[in-house]
């Protein structure tokens, strides 16, 4: 055999190899690596505005049949390689990418902070008070019906109106709230902004401190009566608060409990001193107003969900009814968050019951010239627990934030007298650290 010839076949079957790899080669499947999907991150994170579209559109090899699923807080929000999203809330986020091809996986995290426009400052001739009255439903008990006055033929709306007349406008004058969850919704001329650093709003009312309490060395306590405060900036600008614009001011209590200086002493008296978020109590309208006293004490039922129910009682002292008259339906359900029972009988005989006052946060619960009447509105909290970083508030709600029936002073009830924007009148508050 010429040898010449043989190396000539084995450089063609070689060259033959050759090219069958190189064709192999061809045909290999594509194989995803991390770095194959490439994101420009802004230095910083993303940075979006609420009600306004986040758009991410990463960089990847075309051509391949790769799967998108992005994630926020575990839900998917898109399965498309381009991201647009439309966040209705302000606050920092973790926005998670998954891309698969075949049995390649990977994962991306991304920063998203979602930042409110700014506010302006009030302008020139806005009013510090109240304005606006958009709702007022107080839960049961003795001074409902009687503040603001109930008269026949009341309607939801003009006793609204009445609650403006009473509150509004640096008029002064009072409402109740009366049991858990009764409540009040107000608005203002202008957006009260939220100015970093300092508080924004007080609410004025009529808590005040006991000169009596038979032990000298007990915290600070009278009449505290605490009501919780919601805020709400009008995101959408369609001048009412939706029910997605709503956050709670976190007072004390939301925090800690524990850290309220008559928390040992409540719970040795026998307090609920447990704060529920998603509490619900549903009252039963009365069949009729009791004929004699013997009724009193099974006036109107009521149960929560948490397993507890009883009565609220009437007594001597108003006879009027006690359940919302121009509320047609028979049962009355609020919700809300129930905080701790604040109120402790120190005479241990029934006839002195002193409600203690909270750190902070809460309306109806510190002297009206004290520096922790006063709210700064970057207390605001999302129904997570997370803390939401609002400009400013449109609308504040209020609601009688403790379930407790205190002897002969009747039910803990939130009293309000008015609103007010601490940056119009001037008014210099730091915010607690
Ligand atoms: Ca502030
Ligand atoms: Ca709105
Ligand atoms: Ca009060």
């Amino acid at each position: 055999m010429n040898f010449r010839f043989l190396n000539s076949i084995v450089l063609l079957l070689l060259s033959g190899a050759v090219l069958l790899m190189t064709s192999c080669d061809k045909d290999e499947p594509f194989v995803l690596t991390q770095e194959d999907i490439i994101v420009k991150v802004p230095e910083g994170g993303f940075t979006a505005k609420v009600n306004q579209l986040l758009r991410i559109t990463p960089e990847y090899p075309a051509n391949e049949a790769i799967d998108f699923l992005w994630l926020l807080n575990e839900e998917v929000i898109a399965t498309t390689p381009n991201l647009e999203y439309m966040f209705e809330i302000g606050g920092d986020y973790k926005l998670n990418l998954t891309v698969t091809h075949d049995q390649q996986s990977f994962s991306y995290e991304y920063a998203v902070k979602v930042i409110f426009e700014e506010v302006e400052d009030a302008p020139e001739g806005a009013t510090a008070y109240i304005t606006k009255v958009l709702d007022f439903l107080p839960a049961v008990g003795q001074f409902t019906n009687k503040l603001p006055a109930y008269k026949d033929g009341d309607t939801q709306e003009t006793m609204n109106a009445k609650v403006l007349e009473a509150i509004g406008n640096n008029n002064k004058g009072m409402i109740s709230l009366e049991g858990f969850g009764g409540y009040v919704v107000v608005g203002f001329d202008h957006t009260i902004k939220n100015v970093e650093g300092k508080r924004d709003f007080r609410v004025l009312a009529n808590a005040f401190y006991a000169a009596a309490n038979p032990d000298p060395n007990a915290p600070i306590g009278g009449s505290c009566e605490p009501g919780v405060i919601m805020v709400a900036y009008d995101a959408n600008k369609d001048g009412i608060p939706n029910d997605n614009e709503w956050y709670e001011i976190a007072g004390s209590s939301h925090i800690d409990p524990s850290q309220e200086l008559w928390y040992q002493r409540a719970k040795d008296a026998g307090c609920n001193v447990n704060l529920y978020r998603n509490y619900e109590i549903t009252y039963h309208r009365p069949q009729k107003e009791p004929s004699s006293r013997d009724e009193w004490s099974t006036y109107i039922s009521w149960e929560d969900n948490q397993g507890n129910k009883g009565y609220k009682v009437k007594n001597q002292y108003h006879a009027q009814s006690y359940f919302p008259q121009w509320f047609t339906t028979d049962k009355l359900t609020l919700k809300g968050t129930c905080l701790p029972q604040n109120g402790i009988d120190e005479s241990g005989k029934g006839n002195y019951f002193v409600l203690y006052k909270f750190l902070y946060g809460y309306a109806d619960n510190e002297t009206n010239a004290a520096d922790d009447s006063a709210i700064d509105i970057s207390w605001a909290i999302n129904n997570m627990g997370q803390n939401v970083e609002l400009p400013g508030v449109d609308f504040i709600k209020i609601y009688t934030g403790v379930n407790q029936e205190n002897g002969w002073l009747g039910e803990c009830s939130t009293e309000i007298t008015g609103v007010e924007d601490l940056h119009i009148l001037g008014v210099d508050i730091d915010t607690r650290k």
